[in-house]
């Protein structure tokens, strides 16, 4: 059933594609020559809407706002539970304010630096990405704005404490050694942040790169906003690392796109057999109901081959420009919805640490008894001390966020019980509770910040200064 789904889907794709073409195809040639004329990516500056002045679209005292809540109302239980230990992909303050990240995934030579290139219109330029027809990109380059083109070392760029590179430390020297970054004057740069990284190459071995290729892609994965999968249809090869990368952009969904880059180098009816193909390999590996976009495009400056489909690669190059506009344009809201997810994993990691500290201070012997061997048993079978029904009774806490037994086995394993403090510990003398600001966070101060944008009154200064209350 699920295969003959499938094949429909595939054939579906391939027939939309198919109406979409004859009807292109009739004033191809007309809107090809104008394209042409004018020069691609033309209208990348329009579409992009790179004039209008970063501060109109990401507001300061919005950023501040947001920061001040993630500062007073969720880092205080993040820090006394130490939510790190716990969460790979935790975001930081610096994270919280940086600009909105978008990675470049997949085989080697599929075109990736050149798009980069070709966005930022330096193609020409000394400082472009290094491209070529064999495997050329060995680093991890992010590529930020900078008043004059540089290159960064791996070792500064995770030493610098105005970044948030840091924690990529942990992937060790090897990894810091195919660390780089570029810094290069551009509008496009003062919206967003590229990471441009090496292609798939499929009979390499992890072991050969010297670090955990895909530990870091995870790094990236997690803090990425948009994700183009980058593919070459003339070689269309998925194995085993490339499989390994669907798994684990799985429940990131929402933000990967797939690019069939070079469209033009291949015919109309091979570029439809690729589309298929590509499509069919995806099927087990992406089990959403919605599949990611594909975009079909040939994204450098170079002009398209004649006799090929102008109009439809013109058109999908300016719909993935509009793609990219919308993280540009959206970014705090993205943002602001990150940061209330963040706080609510917090909350039920508080909550998760607190039933385990009853379950244990309910069950310990008070005089004579092996302490350490209940420890475990707790931990091994949370269920059985009622730790998930503890859970719970907490109003927002759902059956599907609870935690596995394996996740409070490694915290523990990292953090020692004792050093956790009741969360009745963390309240002012009169005042509020930690918890209860965590909550008001999730429930109040951050949906009201992400009304006010969306309609447009968002006005400085509502929120007490020193509470952070709104
Ligand atoms: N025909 C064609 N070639 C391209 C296109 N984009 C990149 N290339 C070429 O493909 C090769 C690999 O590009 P590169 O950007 O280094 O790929 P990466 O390894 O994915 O970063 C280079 O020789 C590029 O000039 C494209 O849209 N069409
Ligand atoms: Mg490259």
């Amino acid at each position: 059933m699920a295969l003959l789904g499938n094949v429909c889907f595939v054939f579906g794709c391939v027939l939309i594609m198919a109406r979409t073409s004859i009807v292109l195809c009739s004033n191809e040639h007309q809107k090809g020559q104008l394209a042409e004329k004018q020069g691609k990516g033309s209208n990348m500056k329009r579409v992009l809407q790179l004039d209008e002045n970063v501060s109109d679209i990401v507001s300061e005292a919005a950023q501040q706002r947001l920061l001040q809540i993630y500062r007073e109302q969720i880092r205080p239980l993040e820090e006394a539970y130490n939510f790190v230990d716990l969460n790979r992909d935790a975001i930081s303050e610096g994270e919280m304010i940086s600009k909105p990240m978008i990675l470049f995934l997949g085989p080697w030579s599929t075109g990736k630096s050149t798009i980069i290139n070709y966005l930022l219109n330096n193609e020409h330029s000394t400082w472009r990405l290094h491209t070529g027809a064999e495997p050329t990109t060995s680093d991890f380059t992010v590529v930020t704005q900078g008043t004059a083109p540089r290159m960064v070392k791996g070792i500064q760029l995770v030493s610098d404490k105005t970044k948030h590179y840091t924690p990529l430390q942990k992937f060790g020297l090897n990894f810091l050694e195919r660390f780089q970054g570029l810094e290069y004057p551009s509008p496009l740069l003062e919206r967003v942040t590229f990471v441009d990284t090496p292609g798939i190459i499929e009979n390499k071995k992890q072991q050969a790169r010297g670090y955990p290729y895909n530990d870091v892609c995870q790094w990236f994965i997690d803090r990425a906003h948009l994700i183009f999968l980058v593919f070459d249809p003339s070689k269309l090869d998925i194995g085993s690392e490339l499989e390994m990368l669907f798994k684990q952009l799985k429940g990131h969904e929402a933000k990967l796109r797939l690019i069939l880059n070079k469209a033009d180098t291949i015919n109309t009816q091979e570029l439809m057999r690729v589309y298929g193909a590509l499509f069919w390999s995806l099927a087990p590996l992406v089990n959403e109901v919605e599949p990611p976009r594909v975009y079909v495009a040939s994204l450098w400056s170079e002009p398209y081959r004649p006799g090929t489909m102008h109009s439809l690669f013109e058109e999908e190059e300016t719909s993935l420009l509009m793609d990219v506009h919308q993280v540009l344009r959206y970014q705090l809201e993205y943002k602001i919805a990150t940061t209330r997810r963040h706080a609510f994993l917090v909350r039920l990691h508080a909550l998760s640490v607190e039933s385990y500290r009853t379950a244990f201070a309910d069950n310990k012997a008070l005089v004579i008894g092996n302490n350490d061997l209940i420890w475990q048993d707790i931990l091994a079978n949370p269920k059985k001390f009622s730790i998930y029904n503890q859970l719970l009774q907490n109003e927002d806490v759902s059956v599907h966020d609870l935690p596995t037994p394996e996740t409070y086995q490694q915290f523990f394993a990292k953090n020692n019980l004792n050093n956790f403090r009741p969360l009745s510990y963390h309240c002012e003398f009169w005042g509020e509770c930690s918890m209860d600001r965590l909550r008001r966070a999730i429930n109040t101060q951050l949906p009201t910040l992400l009304q006010e944008l969306r309609d447009g009154n968002f006005s400085a200064g509502q929120c007490s200064k020193d509470s952070g209350q709104c």
